[in-house]
């Protein structure tokens, strides 16, 4: 299988460079084709759709027997599951709201699990050319240079991600500002990317210190856990203990102390499963 890999990881490295320069042609067009999925501002446009139909058309030629899981398949009716079988989980503009408005902080997110644990992880933002990679067991990388977190263990240290997301859910956005009230006292700072993936690079590479959320799915956190993980950090379930890649809840940060910390503190909200 590791020769496998190894094949595995530059097909898709070459689609994720062919789809980025897709998604960086159209990000300042004015006249994006958008539509609404689960909400009035849950957002997909043409080319989220084009770049998750290039990578599984490349990646299922090249590769039969392998599985999807992609954003718009699922959000169009395709099967959500996990197998034991090489899976490639896919978002392909992960940030779309962003992308919408030309804001440049969007990306390809793109996974290969294999018995149902990670084993590449590709994050590609082409308008600002940051390209995350990991490959189990062999480190995390930003544009090729080496990248470890920041190893900050303690919330007085540290700037926490966040997000607002894309729901109208009363309850959701209360325990949102719950949460930011009982953090900004604590925290140096709390910022907010509008991408699951770009946030957890961010964590990947020293931006950041940690990343939380309720509300993201699968194909969100999916090539993130990796590249942290990879680059010595740890990715839980926000309340603490094993993440559940299909509970839409999922916490990141550069150390376990930090993470502990975090996870104590914060108020919690249990989305409906995927
Ligand atoms: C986005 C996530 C983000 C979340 C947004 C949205 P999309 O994914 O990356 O973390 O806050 O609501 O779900 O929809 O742009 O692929």
């Amino acid at each position: 299988m590791a020769n496998n890999l190894e094949t595995f990881y530059d097909t898709a490295y070459n689609l994720t460079l062919k789809c980025g320069k897709l998604i960086k042609s159209r990000t300042s067009s004015r006249t994006k084709k958008v539509e609404t999925k689960s909400g009035a501002i849950d957002f997909v446009t043409e080319t989220d759709q084009e770049v998750e139909e290039i990578l599984i058309q490349g990646l299922s030629s090249a590769f039969p027997d392998h599985k999807f899981i992609g954003e718009e398949g699922v959000s169009q009716g395709k099967q959500c599951e996990l197998t034991d079988a090489p899976t490639w989980i896919i978002d392909p503009v992960d940030g779309t709201m962003n992308f919408v408005h030309s804001f440049p902080h969007s990306c390809i997110s793109l996974a290969l699990f294999v018995e149902k644990v990670p084993a590449i992880g590709i994050i590609y933002n082409p308008m600002l050319d940051q390209l995350f990679t990991a490959r189990k067991g062999h480190g995390a990388f930003l544009n090729g240079e080496k990248i470890t977190v920041s190893g900050i263990n303690s919330l007085t240290d540290a700037l926490i991600m966040m997000e607002f997301g894309t729901s109208r859910d009363p309850e959701k956005r209360t325990i949102i500002l719950e949460n930011q009230q009982k953090l900004m006292p604590q925290v140096h700072g709390l910022r907010a990317l509008g991408s699951a993936a770009l946030n957890m690079a961010m964590v990947a590479c020293g931006a950041a210190d940690a990343y939380f959320e309720y509300g993201i799915h699968i194909w969100d956190i999916a090539a993130g856990e990796l590249i942290v993980t990879e680059a010595g950090g740890v990715c839980i379930d926000p309340a603490g203990g094993e993440v559940d890649r299909l509970s839409r809840r999922v916490l990141v940060a550069s150390s376990q102390e930090l993470a502990n910390q975090l996870a104590k503190e914060l108020v919690q909200f249990y989305p409906e499963r995927d």
